[in-house]
């Protein structure tokens, strides 16, 4: 007998969330419809999930302007996380598995607050996978840039401004030890400090080349149960910009097309997928939407389907 047989379809939603307010260079506003364009829904749906396409949440526009005492468009970035924060919290609150479709990585801070926001209220552990090429631990105080996607992570952790540390209702919102980062290759001196200050558990390039990706994600992986909420956060310029160009922060030496898969498989083989978010791509650095192509394969992987033989 099927056990899944007797279970009702997994619903999906997908939320996006076309906005670059945090970014370092404009597009990533272009992500949400790049990812339509490649077939994220139709993809999905092969796969025996109900997709419901949410369309797009309606922000600020991005006012280009120069950072303020440590920060770029906040009052922006707020808006826009708010309206991260309340789409995935309803989609959660719902039971539906809510994939946030960026938009930059700054909106990581509204999407897992509202993850954070949903475990308390319903009793779960919490892991976040953050698949990414930079930390995005920065502060006001030690950013090179303000930009605010390169700050979530310590905006997740309590350090920030109270507008977004404190969306999810407690500061912080999430535990330091429920994060796993993966694929990290570049950071900023002062980050690396409050990096190893919080005690984040993470898996350099170093690391996943001395030890492979699949050590690196047994680790990563360890210790869920089934209580865990496992939220994954894939920031596009995690991959090696030889096979990812789409993103306007590509670092050399990223993952390759088969340890990427690797990732992925691996996180399905979990089981405790419960969100999502997609962030990053930028559709004006694309060529041909290969980028989006690429996300949508590796978001299509971390639904169950393999790329390979067995069964
Ligand atoms: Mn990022």
């Amino acid at each position: 007998m099927n056990p899944s047989a007797s279970q009702p379809p997994r619903i999906v939603d997908l939320i996006g969330v076309p906005t670059d307010v945090g970014a370092s260079a404009r597009g990533a506003s272009m992500g949400p419809e790049a990812l339509r364009v490649a077939g994220i829904r139709q993809r999905l749906e092969a796969h025996d999930l109900v997709v419901h396409d949410l369309g797009n949440v309606a922000g600020p526009a991005n006012p280009w302007q120069p950072p303020v005492d440590g920060y770029r468009h906040l009052d922006e970035v707020v808006a826009w996380n708010q309206l991260a924060h309340d789409a995935v919290h309803a989609s959660l609150k719902a039971g539906h598995l809510p994939i946030m479709l960026g938009g930059d990585h700054c909106l990581g801070v509204g999407s897992i607050s509202a993850v954070a926001r949903h475990c308390r209220e319903v009793g779960r552990k919490l892991r976040v996978l953050w698949l990414d090429a930079h930390a995005d631990f920065n502060t006001s105080a030690i950013t090179p840039s303000g930009n605010i996607h390169g700050m979530p992570v310590a905006c997740l952790c309590g350090l920030g401004p109270q507008s977004l540390t404190g969306m999810s209702g407690e500061v912080p919102a999430i535990p330091s030890k429920a994060i796993r980062q993966i694929g990290i290759r570049s950071v900023d001196a002062g980050e690396k400090r409050l990096v190893h200050e919080q005690d984040i558990e993470v898996f350099d390039m170093r690391y996943i080349d001395e030890m492979g990706m699949r050590h690196a994600m047994e680790l990563a992986l360890a210790t869920l149960d089934d209580r865990t909420h496992l939220h994954v956060s894939f920031d596009v310029d995690f991959l090696d910009p030889g096979i990812a160009p789409g993103v306007a922060t590509t670092v050399p030496g990223g993952p390759t097309y088969r340890e990427a898969q690797l990732c992925m498989e691996m996180i399905a083989d979990t089981g405790r997928l419960a969100s999502l978010d997609v962030v990053e791509l930028n559709p004006a650095f694309d060529l041909r939407n290969q980028t989006a192509e690429l996300a949508v394969d590796l978001v299509e992987s971390l639904f169950g389907k393999s790329t390979l033989m067995r069964k």
